[in-house]
């Protein structure tokens, strides 16, 4: 990460980021799932937004939220790249790129369109890491007997002597989603884009990118670094590890590695492998598996293609179709006052809320840790319902900021990342306490779109 930037800013400065994102974009949300889901409805509408729908104007506090701001970029501190300073485009005088502000107070109007994801797909990864094209790392919800709700698990076994763990250092980017886009691109292309595009789809990415961006107004810990490449009309986005993320990772305490392995091994008591088998907590957590579910939905004016990766699902639920079949698996340290639960709602929520919410998944079920490693209980958070118990806290966070700048962010990228051309990189870098900024580069050691994916996607273009 040596390389010198180019000098930053799309051809001509921008008179107003509003350009990018139509005042009509940003009407109350719909929830109805289209047509494209052979109309099928089911399980109801994607709601979850922080109050009754509306449709009304943008308001003036989200307008603001579009503007350029007049600050130049700012140097990111988890990146060792040096930022674009206005003077480098010696023709654009004093102009400075546009930046995004994420103060919460900005995107604080009626909550956006945000139509209820559909699944597109799905894939796995096997122990060795090994892509397949199906469910078969897809587990089933398997919770302890009502009769006996209080479970008998022991979060840390098997922490010294049955724990493989995914090699971090190795950084796969979009790997395996582009692999699953390249394998149904006959189906992505016959979608029909009006554009013509390969991939019928304005953004395509991981789904927990977008979770990070949503939660980014209240973030005050961790900032993040976003490479984006525009590739035959669509937008790619993959996270680029900060330096401070580097280093957590790399000093992670044994501690924290005992967490995070306790959060694994809640998933094998909850799970079985069969529709009707039992839970088996005797075999070993392998962090190499993973089961994946491609959701397309659109917000806004924007369309979204992306992966998330999801702990099972509950074919005999409410919600027995994907996505909202899937349940997401959390744990989080016992609460024993109502200080605490405030704190939880506050911080830890958003984090679940957000991640849950985008794929469609309907249920978080979570066990609260007590000291000594067991499950003290379990508590099922339906995500629609998160924003019922935060809105009596004033100072908490409100889903419809969390997805106003998710919109403001993808309508920024798409203002500033125009030149179509995957060997172009234009690195999105965000720090609490600072606006979203943004440096272009063409180098090799950025470029993250693999050749073997461009190959394949520019193969199938049609002739002109
Ligand atoms: O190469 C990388 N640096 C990364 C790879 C960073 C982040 C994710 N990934 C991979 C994951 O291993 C997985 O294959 O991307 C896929 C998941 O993408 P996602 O669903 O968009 O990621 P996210 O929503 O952040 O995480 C979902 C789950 C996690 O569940 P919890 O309950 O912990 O939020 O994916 C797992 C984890 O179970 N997961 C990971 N597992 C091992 N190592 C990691 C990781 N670094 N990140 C997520
Ligand atoms: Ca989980």
């Amino acid at each position: 990460m040596t390389s010198r930037p180019e000098p930053t800013g799309p051809g001509s400065p921008p008179t107003s980021l509003s350009d990018g994102v139509r005042v009509g974009a940003l009407r109350g949300w719909e929830g109805p799932a289209r047509a494209d889901r052979g109309g099928a409805e089911s399980g109801g509408e994607q709601r979850g937004g922080g109050g009754a729908a509306r449709r009304s104007p943008m308001t003036e506090g989200s307008k603001a939220a579009m503007e350029p701001s007049a600050r130049p970029a700012k140097r990111s501190s988890g990146t060792a790249e040096a930022p674009a300073e206005p003077g480098e485009s010696p023709k654009r005088g004093r102009w400075a790129p546009p930046t995004l502000p994420t103060e919460p107070s900005l995107y604080d109007g009626p909550f956006p369109f945000y139509r209820r994801p559909a699944e597109e797909g799905r894939f796995s990864l096997d122990a060795q890491r090994r892509y397949h094209p199906d469910a078969r790392q897809l587990r089933y919800f398997a919770p302890p007997p009502a009769e006996h709700p209080d479970p008998a698990f022991d979060l840390r076994h098997g922490y010294r002597d049955r724990y493989v763990r995914r090699d971090e250092s190795r950084r796969e980017g979009l790997e395996h989603l582009l692999q699953w886009v390249a394998g149904n691109r006959d189906r992505l292309r016959a979608q029909g884009d009006a554009a013509g595009r390969p991939v019928n789809a304005d953004f395509v990415t991981w789904r927990g990118h977008l979770t990070k961006v949503l939660t980014t107004p209240y973030e005050s810990q961790e900032g993040w670094l976003l490479a984006v490449s525009l590739f035959r009309g669509t937008l790619y986005v993959s996270e680029v590890e900060t330096a401070a993320a580097r280093q957590q990772r790399e000093q992670r305490s044994d501690m924290l590695q005992e967490l995070a392995y306790m959060g694994y091994k809640f998933e094998r008591y909850m799970c079985a492998d069969t529709p009707d088998g039992s839970p088996d907590p005797t075999g070993v957590v392998n962090t190499n598996e993973a089961f994946c579910t491609v959701v397309r939905t659109r917000l806004g004016s924007h369309s979204l293609l992306f992966a998330g990766e999801v702990d099972c699902t509950d074919p005999r639920g409410a919600w027995p179709e994907a996505p909202a079949c899937y349940v997401e698996l959390k744990t989080c340290k016992e609460l024993h006052s109502p200080a605490q639960r405030k704190s939880f709602y506050r911080h830890k929520l958003i984090k679940w809320w957000a991640q849950s919410f985008l794929p469609g998944v309907s249920r978080i079920v979570a066990g609260f840790r007590a000291p000594d490693g067991s499950v003290a209980a379990l508590e099922t958070f339906e995500t629609m319902k998160i924003f019922q118990l935060i809105r009596g806290d004033r100072g908490c966070w409100k889903p419809a900021v969390c997805m106003n700048f998710c919109e403001a962010f993808l309508a920024f990228l798409k203002r500033v990342v125009t030149e179509d051309d995957p060997q172009l990189v234009h690195l999105f870098a965000w720090e609490p306490g600072s606006p979203v900024s943004y440096t272009r580069h063409r180098d090799a050691e950025h470029v993250f779109l693999p050749a073997w994916y461009v190959e394949t996607i520019s193969r199938g273009k049609r002739p002109d």
